[in-house]
């Protein structure tokens, strides 16, 4: 009975230092892969990655494509974010829509996932809701903020 317990016991340590060993390739071929992305479209803050496909869409269709990838349009939450989302609009010198929106209440600029904004960086005089028809807002290669209609092309940016 000792026997046959004890070799149960090195097959079951074979299997963990197995799978141990595929653990770590797998990890290691995921990092590789994540350091590629990053360099070629992504930009890493934080625990979030910004993502654009170089094209302008309605903020109607790029709230649709974000979360079809299971991502959400750009929001930057702080100073940094927003520099980083400033360095993709710089790059492509294409202002980008964000993630944020006053749809709902007119004057109360809100998250697509709900909640009134805690950080901003609005351009002097914005915003302006001009003409009566300004509910999104879009991120300006100097980094400032302007609402602008939500029918206007603009950036795709998605935060995964
Ligand atoms: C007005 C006054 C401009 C301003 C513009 C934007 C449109 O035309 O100074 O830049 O509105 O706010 O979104
Ligand atoms: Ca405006």
């Amino acid at each position: 009975k000792g026997e046959k317990g004890s070799s149960e016991d090195n097959g079951m340590q074979l299997a963990v230092r197995l799978m141990n060993e595929q653990l770590r390739t797998l990890q290691d071929n995921f990092n590789k892969f994540k350091k590629i992305f990053i360099f070629s479209i992504g930009k890493e803050v934080g625990r979030k990655i910004f993502v654009t496909n170089g094209l302008e869409y309605d903020y109607e269709t790029a709230s649709r494509m974000c979360s079809r990838a299971g991502g959400l349009v750009a929001s930057p939450k702080n100073a940094d974010e927003n520099l980083a989302l400033q360095e993709i609009v710089s790059k492509h010198d294409k202002r980008s829509f964000l993630g944020i929106t006053d749809l709902h209440t007119e004057g109360t600029f809100k998250y697509s996932t709900g909640g009134t904004i805690t950080y901003s960086n609005w351009h002097s005089n914005e915003p302006n809701n001009d003409k009566g028809n300004e509910d999104c807002v879009e991120l300006n290669t100097d980094g400032k903020w302007n609402d602008t209609s939500c029918t206007n092309k603009k950036l795709l940016i998605c935060e995964f």
